[in-house]
């Protein structure tokens, strides 16, 4: 195993907050990670680097140890399943709720429900802890769409304010998981770069525990 630390962070929304956690904990890429077309990038510090990919890549690149690290959503980790991932630390950032939605007012379909999301992993599990009978369709975006074209009685996505479900005339109604964003650890890397990665996770502790004090007031 090299002595390299690679981190892979996701693209999206949750970089915008991943950099500044990062910076407080020493950690900073040597160019604007924005601006750049790169996906592979050197830091201030000479053994880690950061990949920049597809939050629900995170998880596999950990995973089989392409990367060291990983900072993804609980609701991508939930999604992919976590074996040989440890994840020791939440970063309390991009905090968002798994939950069901409907149609405002309309009663939940009795028999067997239709149910469209992205997360066909997590509904096919709460669904059946729930012993509700449900038919899970894989979509790739747009869920809130899926009740209003008749294609689903229901979905299962991500909600923050509530007002993209709002716009669309629909409700939210169970909550699945609360969801924030958290550091993941290959297992093996845990182990073999112990020396390395320890410091590196106390000082992102830090800086979250500072963030959360300032929040605080
Ligand atoms: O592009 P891709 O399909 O991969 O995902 P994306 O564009 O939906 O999200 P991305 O990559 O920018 O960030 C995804 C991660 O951000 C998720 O894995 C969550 O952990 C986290 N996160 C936090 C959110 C939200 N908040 C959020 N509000 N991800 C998505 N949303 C979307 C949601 O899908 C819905 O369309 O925002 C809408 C709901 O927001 P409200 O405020 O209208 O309720
Ligand atoms: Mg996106």
């Amino acid at each position: 195993m090299s002595k390299q630390l690679i981190v892979a962070l996701s693209k999206g929304r949750i970089l915008e907050e991943t950099l500044p956690l990062l910076a407080d904990a020493g950690v900073e890429p040597v160019e604007d990670l924005g601006k750049s077309r790169k996906l592979l990038f050197d830091t201030n510090l000479p053994d880690v680097k950061l990949v920049v990919i597809r939050a629900t890549d995170v998880p596999t690149y950990v995973q089989l140890g392409a990367a060291d690290l990983g900072i993804a959503g609980k609701d991508v980790l939930l999604e992919h399943g976590a074996a040989g991932l440890y994840e020791p630390l939440d970063l309390e950032i991009a905090r968002c709720k798994l939950m069901t939605a409907g149609i405002t007012g309309a009663e939940p379909a009795s028999a067997r429900r239709r149910v469209a999301t992205k997360f066909v992993n997590i509904a096919r599990r709460w669904y059946a802890e729930q012993g509700i009978q449900a038919e899970v369709i894989k979509l790739y975006g747009a869920m809130e769409l899926a009740p209003l074209m008749n294609l689903a009685d229901e979905i299962v996505d991500i909600v923050d304010t509530g007002n993209t479900l709002r716009a669309n005339g629909m409700e939210p109604r169970e909550l699945i998981a609360p969801v924030t964003t958290r550091l993941v650890v290959n297992k093996a890397s845990m182990t073999m770069k112990h020396a390395r990665i320890k410091p590196l996770l106390e000082r992102l502790k830090q800086a979250v525990a500072a963030r959360r004090e300032d929040l605080a007031g």
